[in-house]
């Protein structure tokens, strides 16, 4: 029963996060939801009140929630206010025959990253960071990717896109050209032509799967158009999530990685200019994830593979792995909630605020 009550799904269903209406969602989850998702002690009392007078940001403080304070994103080594801007066009040079070649090195790493203050998670990330890199290439490229595995476990890196079966990063093909299972200690390098242009995903693919995957090895990898896409404000969401308590169910939600991070630092951009999200969904255990955005609609391209939009809307659908690009512009300033849809999301730290300044 205790190990019940720990779990998401029993707190939901038990009413502990005593559904509160987006509205009012500011002001219960951080004390209800969040804390009690991580295994915090069960209060049995959903009426508690909240803390008063939040302020701050968008006019929340979702950190005093977490018991104080946000997290150490030195020591995490990341913070998603960078990553959401920080595209990586990896070392460039050009080939004897005029192609373009773009180098990395990915490092496999053990880390403890902080998700909310005081709790931390025992992650497995791609150069120290959760999501890994966002590789970006032009259509064409060469893409270079040494990766060197210091983790305790064997992991690869399978990228989406095409390329050869022993480069796939795929367990048992191409074992005997250095391919599959890269084991603790070993290196390999990855290589392919970057295509087709669209949003793309990598990911390791050592089984079990799902606990490779949640445990951070993920990222994702744009390809741009020869003919590149109008000049946009550019900002990067990995959806994810994290199960800490290891019952195979997600306790927290979020964009790249840290919980409320957006609500504590939004998301600043310009009113009118143009704005273009690459979204992917890298949520294990759950089927579905979303994205809306308020008081605003986007053009959605699914995948990237074509410039024109299939669809104009506020909101989006993601099964794990599928990956879109929405373009939109903020008519009037002020501060605008982005979440899922999937509101049980939004509530255990899947959402943030833009704030649009003129
Ligand atoms: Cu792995």
């Amino acid at each position: 029963m205790a190990d019940r009550k720990l779990t998401r799904r029993g707190l939901i269903g038990a009413g502990a996060v005593a559904a509160p209406a987006l509205a009012a969602l500011h002001e219960v989850v951080p004390h209800k939801g969040l804390h009690h998702a991580l295994g915090g002690e069960q209060s049995a009392s959903a009426a508690e009140p909240s803390h008063a007078g939040h302020s701050g940001g968008a006019g929340l403080a979702m950190h005093d929630g977490f018991g104080g304070g946000s997290v150490d994103s030195e020591a995490n080594g990341f913070d998603p206010s960078e990553i959401v801007r920080d595209f990586d066009y990896g070392k460039v040079s050009t080939l004897p025959g005029g192609q373009t070649l773009r180098e990395w090195t990915v490092v496999a790493a053990d880390k403890e990253i902080e998700l909310a203050p005081g709790i931390t998670y025992p992650a497995w990330t791609y150069n120290g960071r959760i999501p890994g890199p966002t590789f970006r290439a032009t259509e064409g490229d060469r893409m270079r990717i040494r990766f060197i595995n210091g983790s305790q476990h064997p992991h690869t890196i399978h990228f989406h896109g095409f390329h050869p079966d022993f480069m796939d990063g795929m367990p048992g093909i191409g074992e005997e050209r250095g391919g599959g299972t890269i084991d603790t200690g070993e290196t390999f390098v990855y290589e392919f032509d970057a295509e087709p242009f669209g949003l793309h995903l990598y990911h390791c693919h050592v089984m079990p799967l799902a606990a490779h995957i949640a445990k951070g090895l993920y990222g994702a990898m744009i390809i741009d158009p020869k003919e590149p896409r109008p000049e946009a404000d550019e900002l990067i969401m990995v959806m994810n999530g994290f199960d800490t308590n290891f019952d195979n169910a997600n306790e927290v939600y979020a964009v790249n990685t840290i919980p409320f991070h957006y609500v504590n630092e939004p998301i600043k951009v310009k009113r009118g200019e143009l704005v273009r999200i690459y979204l992917a969904n890298l949520l294990e255990f759950d089927q579905i994830n979303s994205f809306h955005v308020h008081a605003n609609f986007f053009d959605y391209y699914p995948t990237g593979t074509r410039l024109q939009p299939t669809d104009f809307t506020d909101t989006v659908i993601q099964g794990q792995g599928q990956r879109g690009i929405l373009e939109l512009r903020f008519p009037y300033a002020g501060d605008f909630m982005f979440h899922a849809h999937k509101t049980e999301f939004a509530e255990l730290g899947w959402l943030g605020f833009f704030q649009v300044e003129e």
